[in-house]
């Protein structure tokens, strides 16, 4: 039998995947009953008329599906670098950046920040400064429609041949990035209706576009719900502060909730810290449900995307 020939999920539409291959681009079926189906991002092996396999993942963006108890939905395979999109409008929230963090930690692939409209908000340092803290060692990349400096971040982070997946709220902006980057007006962006700047859903599709002069970038319609998929190491490598204090509480088996001697509460933001619980909680619950992989996390790695990201050498 003839060894099949490689090719690279850009889109899926229902039982057919748009393909490329080094003969160009196609739509082609997977054979019936297999293990489990390709998503975008995965690389596949086609022979003749049918994908047969796909090629073991690096990076699996996934999360609960909506709706179910049981089910999960993969997002995005290898994925290298996870784009967390927010509107620095009303989408603005820390909490939901968090729980995308420990999305990104379990992935595999590196979290960056991208706050986008900052043409529409007067505190973008102080915004962007926060969300620094929450992930220290991530690029934080302030982004605005009317010029394009965000955007030329995130090409030259891409670059020469990484895979990027943007990830956010519907009417986050993410569309908008993908065309600033394909200097073209491919995606359809969405109004934003007058209630609370959320835009319409416009995106539909999961879909890489090839970026030029970097990589690939995947947009995505926007979630609604984000129901991690995480193990609870996912939660605490998300949430290195609280880690690092709690090894000075009292109790080893410190739950900061109010035991002597915690050097958690009261030093933490308590939001922060009932998040933190409420997502280890989550965790809890998913490993116990779900057959969860840990997998490889290198912070070498994302202090190197972060140094990228400020090094600014536009020659
Ligand atoms: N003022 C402003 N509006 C933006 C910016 N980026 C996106 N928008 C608007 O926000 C709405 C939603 O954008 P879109 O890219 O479709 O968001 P998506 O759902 O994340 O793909 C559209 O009306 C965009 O024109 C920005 O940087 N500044
Ligand atoms: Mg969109
Ligand atoms: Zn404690």
């Amino acid at each position: 039998m003839p060894p099949g020939i490689a090719g690279r999920v850009l889109a899926v539409h229902g039982h057919k995947f748009l393909v490329l291959t080094d003969a160009g681009e196609c739509f082609i079926p997977a054979v019936p009953r297999m293990p489990f189906y390709p998503v975008t991002g995965d690389t596949v092996i086609i022979e003749g008329e049918w994908i047969k396999g796909i090629e073991p993942r690096r990076s699996v963006v996934e999360r609960k599906a909506p709706g179910s108890a049981t089910e999960k939905q993969v997002l995005a395979a290898n994925i290298d670098l996870l784009f967390i999109v927010t509107g620095l409008d009303s989408d603005f929230n820390l909490r939901r950046i968090e729980r995308y963090l420990v999305m990104a930690n379990q992935s595999g692939a590196l979290p960056v920040l991208v706050l986008t409209k900052s043409d529409l908000c007067e505190a973008s340092p102080e915004r962007a400064a926060e969300v620094q803290q929450l992930a220290p060692d991530s690029p934080v990349i302030v982004s605005s429609s009317l010029n394009s400096d965000g955007a030329e971040t995130i090409r030259r982070l891409l670059a020469p041949d990484k895979t990027g997946a943007l990830i956010g709220s519907s009417g986050a902006g993410k569309s908008t990035l993908i065309n600033l980057l394909l200097r073209d007006a491919r995606q359809t962006v969405g109004d934003v209706s007058a209630s609370g700047g959320r835009g319409r859903h416009t995106t539909t599709h999961r879909q890489m576009f090839r970026i030029p002069e970097s990589g690939w970038l995947m947009d995505q319609p926007g979630l609604r719900e984000i129901q991690i998929l995480a193990d609870e190491q996912a939660v605490t490598d998300a949430f290195g502060d609280i880690a690092d204090l709690a090894a000075r509480c009292r109790f080893r088996d410190c739950r900061h909730q109010g035991e002597p001697g915690c050097a958690v509460t009261g030093t933490v933001d308590p939001e922060r810290l009932s998040n933190f619980q409420k997502l280890q909680r989550e965790a809890a619950r998913a490993v116990e449900e779900f057959d969860i992989a840990q997998r490889i996390k290198s912070k070498q790695k994302l202090k190197a995307v972060h140094k990228a990201a400020r090094d600014h050498d536009w020659d």
